[in-house]
């Protein structure tokens, strides 16, 4: 008698365990990956300046435009690279947002008023060239004689 109370007890036992293995939840958290239906466009373009004041100026009037996402311009070679939304704005938007800062771009003059209150540093010559390669004159990739 006491072995079948046992051995009803070991299998309650059992049972217990098992259901408690079965009712387990395993909680998944599944990551819903947003895909973004966004056109981005990348960008460059020649826009004069002299300094890293410049920089912060031509920059920040590129970033101002709704849809840019990234702008960086390069003092050595007066050119930019913007990043932006197709879907929101195009490439004239940032021109425009620039030259209206005081800076010139390859398509627009920079705006005269602005240029004139830009500091004395900044006040670039506007005979300067744009898109310059940045190089040094020394090309790394040509053999030596
Ligand atoms: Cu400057």
């Amino acid at each position: 008698m006491k072995k079948v109370i046992l051995s009803v007890a070991v299998i309650v036992a059992m049972g217990l365990t098992s259901c408690k293995n079965e009712t387990k939840i395993v909680e998944e958290t599944t990551t819903t990956e947003v895909s973004k239906e966004i056109a981005m466009t990348d960008l460059s373009f020649g826009v004069r300046g002299n300094c890293g004041m410049c920089k912060n100026t031509i920059e920040k009037a590129a970033n101002s435009v709704e849809g840019v996402t990234a702008a960086n311009w390069d003092k050595d070679k007066k050119k930019i690279d913007v990043s932006f939304d197709s879907s929101k704005t195009d490439a004239m938007a940032i021109h425009n947002a620039i030259a209206a800062s005081g800076y010139d771009t390859e398509k627009v003059a920079g705006n005269e008023e602005a240029y004139k209150n830009l500091p004395g540093c900044c006040q670039y010559d506007h005979d300067m060239a744009m898109n310059q390669s940045g190089d040094v004159k020394a090309d790394h990739h040509t053999n030596n004689d």
